[in-house]
């Protein structure tokens, strides 16, 4: 029988990579000049390449000889330099890109001038997050914000400092069990596989909506008695009502759990880290912006939205509270 969704296909559904995707996408803008498409499969390149390095791990310190060379004789580095390393050199590539910011990075990275009237973006990005999760083979992911240059700023580093409502696009990569995209272009939210046989992905979701309920939370419970007192409320009378708690420790892996299957994400101030522990720029707003595109809620504190924070600094930190919409106001009526 014919998919009534596919004429002249016998029961299938049309495969669409990510490139495919995003050339759609691209259509809907027919003033569109392709930059921001191609800065796009910077990223999902680099995402390939890091998956494919993630992968290889612990072979390589194993493969490698003592001290800190691999089996080619090269000095060996950590993960997340190396990951850095190719999603600078992918996003060099781009004309469309003026400056890049990373975690890794003390400063933003000018790639082409402020002059140059085709350079239009700043990308953002955390290129290995969560990575002591290496060591134990557990999920780390790559997390992007993608934003239009602000020509008011004099001074090109300057236009990375406008809030996340300003970001056009913003998307996380999960290697785990499988290389998981979800990516945001201001339209929904919507999900790709790796397919290692073929290194292409796959588009397996579309316009993902965030369950609006679910008893679970995710946070550092070691963190609990030095939470403000509103959070140990919450955790109090969570525990109370029959909740879960999942907590894999990196968080585009426990985000990806609460875009799937709902809970509440929280990462509050501690003693350790009175502002927070997570960053603004790159971790917080694109994990924002997701997940308020899937109909979820993302706050630093009551009635206060992640994405509307004016950032002051690239590395500036904040507290992080998001996913189902009902969860996170369960949270926030607590404080
Ligand atoms: P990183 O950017 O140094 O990897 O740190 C960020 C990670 C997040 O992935 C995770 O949610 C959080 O730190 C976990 O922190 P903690 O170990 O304090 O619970
Ligand atoms: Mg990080």
């Amino acid at each position: 029988m014919n998919d009534a969704s596919t004429p002249g296909l016998p029961g299938t559904r049309p495969l669409v990579t990510i490139q495919s995707h995003i050339l759609q996408q691209q259509a809907r803008y027919p003033e569109a000049t392709g930059d921001f498409s191609w800065i796009l499969s910077a990223i999902s390149i680099s995402a390939k390449m890091i998956s494919a390095q993630v992968r290889r791990a612990r072979l390589e310190d194993v493969l490698g000889h003592v001290g800190s060379q691999n089996v080619q004789g090269e000095t060996q580095q950590k993960l997340d330099v190396i990951a850095n390393d190719i999603l600078m050199r992918n996003l060099a590539g781009r004309q469309g890109v003026a400056v890049v910011a990373s975690e890794e990075n003390e400063q933003p990275v000018i790639l082409h001038d402020q002059n140059d009237g085709e350079t239009r973006y700043c990308v953002m990005f955390d290129p290995l997050d969560g990575s002591s999760n290496l060591d134990i083979a557990g999920g780390v992911g790559t997390i992007f914000s993608i934003l239009r240059k602000d020509r008011r700023s004099t001074n090109i580093a300057d236009s990375l400092l406008q809030p996340g409502t300003r970001q056009v696009a913003a998307g996380y990569v999960l290697y785990g069990s499988s290389t998981v995209m979800a990516l945001t272009i201001g339209n929904g939210v919507d999900l790709f596989v790796l397919d290692p046989s073929i290194g292409a992905f796959i588009r397996v979701g579309e316009s993902l909506r965030i369950p609006p309920k679910q008893k679970c939370y995710s946070l550092n419970e070691g963190n609990r008695l030095t939470l403000p007192e509103g959070y140990q409320r919450y955790l109090h009378w969570a525990q109370d009502s029959g909740y879960s708690s999942r907590y894999v420790g990196a968080m585009v892996a426990d985000v990806h759990r609460i875009l799937i299957q709902g809970g509440v994400f929280l990462y509050p101030p501690t003693k350790k880290a009175p502002k927070g522990k997570l960053r603004l720029m790159y971790e917080a707003n694109p994990m924002a912006m997701l997940v308020e595109q899937a109909g979820g809620k993302a706050l630093v504190a009551p009635g206060e939205r992640i994405l509307d924070v004016k950032p002051t600094e690239v590395h500036q930190r904040t507290t992080v509270v998001l996913g189902s919409a009902d969860e996170v106001d369960q949270v926030m009526s607590h404080l």
